[in-house]
C-alpha cells in the first residue's frame, strides 16, 4: 500500500512537474547532465557576491541563485569569498576603462585576477546592464558552454526592443491564438498576478525593454484616470526588470473621455489635453515609455479626418510627451481603397512627411508593404526615410501563419528582412543598419513586435511559439546572429542539450518557415486567405465591398497567367525601391507573383512552367510538413510526454491544413491554367465546391 501511495506521488510530482516545464519558457534550469561540465561549473563557481542593493539587484541576487542551484543542483553561497562577482563598474576599479564599451544597457562577462583570486565578473554600467549580463551567464551554462575563459561584452544594437501588445480592455486578444489578455483589468491596481512579475522577467531574459499594453485599434478608457493606475501598477512590477510600459493612444481621446469637440492636432484645446493627459501620466509613471498610434488606418481615427497630415499628428503628441523623455510611434500600416495598389500606400502617404517629424517620433513600418505575410518584400518605405527614425514592426502572433495550431518558426523572416539590402546609400545599406540607426546617425531605433502571448499556462500556445518570443527579443538585441544560432540556444534551454533531439528540433525549425511559404503562398502569392479571421485558403474570396480586401485582387489569376503586375506595365510599385533592389526582385522568382503577371506556361529556372512550379512548390510544402512530423516521432521518449503528444497533435492538424491549403489552391488556380496536375501527384480529397462551402464563424483571433 505504502508503495502505491509513494508510486501516485511520484506520479503527481512528475505529471506537476512537467505541465510547470512549459509555464517556465527557456528559463528551466534543470541540472546539468553532464558530469564533466557540472564538475567544472561547480569548480569555477564556489560562491557569489553581489554588490549593489536597488530592485533590480535583488532580481539579480534571486535570478542566480535559483539559477545556479538549479543547474548545479547545490545550494551556492552568497558570501564575500566569491569566485562569481556581480556588480556595476564602480564596485570593480580594476575595470573602469572597460565602461566605455558598454554603454547603458551593455553588459561584460570577464575571467579574470582579483587579489590573487581566480574569479568571474559579471558587470555593466547599470544595473538593468548587470541583470543583461546575468541572463546571459545562465544562458551560457544552461545550453552547456565553457566558462572557464570569457571575454564578452555584449551592448543591444537596437534601443528599443518591445512587444505590441494587441489585447483589448475585456481581454479578447485580436489575433491572439493563446487564450486571453494576460492583463487583468478588473481586478488591477490592487491584485498584481505573479505572471505580471514572470512576464517581465521573461522579456528580461532575452533583452526586450518595453511593451505596449493595449490594441493599436485602441480604445481611449485605457487614459482615463482609473485605468492609469492600473498601468501604473504594471509598470512598478516591470521597472526592476528594465521593462517600460508604453499605451497605445486613441487619436480621438480628447473628444471621447476629454469633453472636448473635436481632436484637430492643430486645435489648442485639444493640443493643451494631450499635454495635461502626459502631466498625469508621468506623475504615476516617471519612466512611461510614450504613444504608439494607429492613425486613419482600418477605421481609426486621425489627423487627416481634419486635413492634417500624419506629422502634424505625430508631432502634436510627441510635443506633449517630449518634455518627461516620452516618444511617439506613429504607425505607417494605411490603405485606402482609392490607391491604385494597395502596396503603394504608405510609401506614398509617409515617404513626402520624411524630415517633418519631431526629434522623439518614430515611423512604425510593418515588414512588408501589405500585412505580415508568410514572405513579402521588404517595405519600400524602410530605404525611403533617412532623416526619420524607422521602427520595424513584426509580427509574433500568427495571423497569416497558421495561427495557433502550426509550427513556424519565425526567425528566418525576421533575418530576410533585416539582411535585405535598400541600397538607400549603396550597397551594404541594409534594413538591420537602417532600423539598428547606424546608416543614418539616428539617436532612436527599436524592433517592435506583436507579441503571441496570453493566459494560456505555456504563454503562446505553440511550445514552438515560445521560441518566437525568443527570437525577437535576440535579434533585437543582437542582429548579427543567425537563425540556427538562436534555434540551437532555445531548443537547448527548452528542450535540453541532448545531440539528437538538438539537430532533429533544429531541422525542423529552419525548414518550418520556407515550408508555410509553399504550402500556403508559394512564389510570391500573397493574402489569400480567408476573409476577417485570415484562416485558412480562400483565393476565391471575391465579395467584399473593398476590392484590396479581396484575395483576388492580390493573385490576379487569369486564363492568361497569374501574379500582380507591379512593373511598369502595371501598378509600378516597384519604383518606390532603387533600381539594384528592383533588379533583385524581379530576378528572384520567390518574389515572382508580388511583382509580375506570369503566364501559366512560362518556364522558370527550374525548367518547370509556371503552373507546373506552383505544384510543385504546395506539394514540397506539405512533404515538409509531413517530414516535420516523422522526426517528432523520432524523439518520443527523449521528450516530455505531454510536450511531445501536444506538439504531435498539433503537427497532425498543421500536416492537415497544409494539405488543405494546397488542394484548395491548386482546384482555384486550375481552373484558370486548364492545366492538369502533374502525373503520380497526390489527388484533392474534395472537389473545389466542398472547399468554397467550409465556413467557420467562429475561428479565433478576428
Ligand atoms: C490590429 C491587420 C490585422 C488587424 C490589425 C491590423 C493592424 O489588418 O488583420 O487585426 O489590427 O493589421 O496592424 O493594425
Amino acid at each position: 500500500m505504502k508503495k502505491i501511495w509513494s508510486l501516485l506521488i511520484l506520479m503527481l510530482c512528475v505529471f506537476h512537474a512537467s505541465s510547470q516545464d512549459q509555464y517556465t519558457l527557456w528559463l528551466r534550469y534543470t541540472p546539468v547532465k553532464d558530469p564533466a561540465l557540472l564538475a567544472s561549473y561547480r569548480r569555477s563557481i564556489t560562491a557569489v557576491a553581489v554588490t549593489g542593493s536597488s530592485p533590480t539587484m535583488e532580481v539579480v541576487r534571486k535570478e542566480l541563485g535559483n539559477g545556479l542551484n538549479g543547474l548545479l543542483e547545490t545550494p551556492i553561497p552568497f558570501n564575500g569569498n566569491a569566485s562569481l562577482m556581480v556588480g556595476t563598474i564602480p564596485s570593480f576599479p580594476a575595470l573602469r576603462d572597460r565602461s566605455k564599451e558598454l554603454g547603458t544597457e551593455g553588459f561584460l562577462i570577464l575571467s579574470t585576477v582579483m587579489n590573487g583570486r581566480k574569479v568571474t565578473v559579471i558587470t555593466a554600467n547599470t544595473d538593468k546592464g548587470v541583470l543583461y549580463g546575468v541572463f546571459h551567464f545562465l544562458r551560457l551554462i544552461q545550453t552547456a558552454q565553457s566558462i572557464g575563459d570569457l571575454n564578452i561584452v555584449s551592448v543591444p544594437r537596437v534601443k528599443l526592443r518591445l512587444l505590441d501588445h494587441w489585447d483589448n480592455l475585456n481581454r479578447y486578444v485580436e489575433r491572439g491564438y493563446a487564450g486571453i489578455s494576460l492583463w487583468n483589468w478588473h481586478t488591477l491596481p490592487d491584485y498584481l498576478d505573479s505572471r505580471y512579475t514572470d512576464y517581465a522577467r521573461y522579456n528580461a531574459s532575452v533583452g526586450i525593454n518595453g511593451a505596449v499594453l493595449n490594441n493599436v485599434n485602441a480604445n481611449a478608457v485605457i487614459l482615463t484616470p482609473a485605468y492609469l493606475q492600473k498601468v501604473a501598477a504594471l509598470a512598478n512590477v516591470f521597472r526592476p526588470y528594465g521593462i517600460k510600459v508604453y499605451l497605445s493612444a486613441r487619436f480621438s481621446a480628447p473628444m471621447e473621455i476629454g469633453g472636448l469637440h473635436t481632436a484637430d492636432p492643430l486645435n489648442d484645446s485639444v493640443r493643451q489635453w494631450w499635454q495635461g493627459k502626459a502631466k498625469e501620466i508621468y506623475a504615476l509613471i516617471p519612466d512611461f515609455g510614450g504613444f504608439l498610434v494607429k492613425a486613419n488606418s482600418e477605421g481609426q481615427p486621425g489627423p487627416q479626418s481634419y486635413g492634417r497630415t500624419h506629422a502634424d499628428g505625430a508631432n502634436m503628441l510627441a510635443d506633449a510627451v517630449a518634455p518627461y523623455g516620452g516618444i511617439v510611434m506613429w504607425r505607417a500600416f494605411v490603405y485606402d481603397p482609392k490607391a491604385s495598389d494597395r502596396f503603394k500606400q504608405a510609401y506614398d502617404e509617409f515617404q513626402p512627411l520624411d524630415g517633418k517629424f519631431r526629434e522623439n517620433v518614430m515611423v512604425q513600418v510593418k515588414n512588408g508593404p501589405i500585412d505580415f505575410q508568410p514572405r513579402e518584400p521588404f517595405s519600400p518605405l524602410l530605404g525611403a526615410m533617412p532623416h526619420t527614425p524607422l521602427m520595424l514592426e513584426f509580427q509574433l502572433t500568427q495571423e497569416y501563419l497558421g495561427q495557433g495550431t502550426h509550427l513556424v518558426y519565425l526567425a528566418p523572416l525576421f533575418k530576410e528582412v533585416l539582411n535585405a539590402d535598400t541600397y538607400a546609400q549603396g550597397k551594404n545599406s541594409t534594413v538591420a543598419r537602417t532600423i539598428d540607426g547606424s546608416l543614418n546617425n539616428h539617436a532612436l531605433s527599436g524592433i517592435a513586435a506583436v507579441a503571441n502571448i496570453g493566459n494560456e499556462r505555456n504563454w503562446t500556445g505553440h511550445t514552438f511559439g515560445q521560441a518566437n518570443w525568443y527570437a525577437i527579443g535576440r535579434l533585437s538585441w543582437d542582429n548579427s546572429l543567425s537563425s540556427e544560432q538562436i534555434a540551437e540556444e532555445w531548443i537547448r534551454q527548452t528542450f535540453g542539450n541532448s545531440p539528437l533531439l538538438v539537430s532533429s528540433i533544429k531541422r525542423m525549425m529552419l525548414a518550418s518557415h520556407e515550408a508555410v511559404v509553399n504550402y500556403m503562398t508559394p512564389l510570391g502569392l500573397h493574402h489569400i486567405m480567408g476573409n476577417g479571421h485570415h484562416y485558412g485558403p480562400a483565393p476565391w474570396g471575391n465579395d467584399l465591398p473593398r476590392a484590396d480586401w479581396n484575395p483576388v485582387y492580390y493573385h490576379r489569376a487569369d486564363t492568361n497567367g497569374i501574379g500582380f503586375d507591379r512593373t511598369v506595365t502595371g501598378t509600378n510599385a516597384l519604383l518606390q525601391y532603387r533600381p539594384e533592389v528592383r533588379k533583385q526582385f524581379l530576378e528572384d522568382e520567390k518574389y515572382l507573383l508580388w511583382f509580375r503577371h506570369v503566364s501559366w506556361g512560362q518556364r522558370l529556372r527550374s525548367g518547370r512552367t509556371v503552373w507546373e512550379e506552383l505544384c510543385y512548390k504546395y506539394n514540397e510544402g506539405v512533404d515538409t510538413v509531413r517530414a516535420m512530423q516523422s522526426t517528432w516521432e523520432q524523439l518520443k521518449g527523449l521528450i516530455d510526454e505531454e510536450r511531445f503528444q501536444q506538439v504531435r497533435m498539433l503537427l497532425a492538424i498543421q500536416a492537415k491544413e497544409a494539405t488543405w491549403w494546397r488542394n484548395a489552391c491548386l482546384l482555384y488556380f486550375q481552373t484558370y491554367s486548364r492545366l492538369p496536375f502533374p502525373a503520380n501527384y497526390e489527388k484533392p480529397d474534395h472537389s473545389l465546391d466542398e472547399y468554397k462551402q467550409l465556413s467557420f464563424p467562429y475561428a479565433p483571433g478576428n
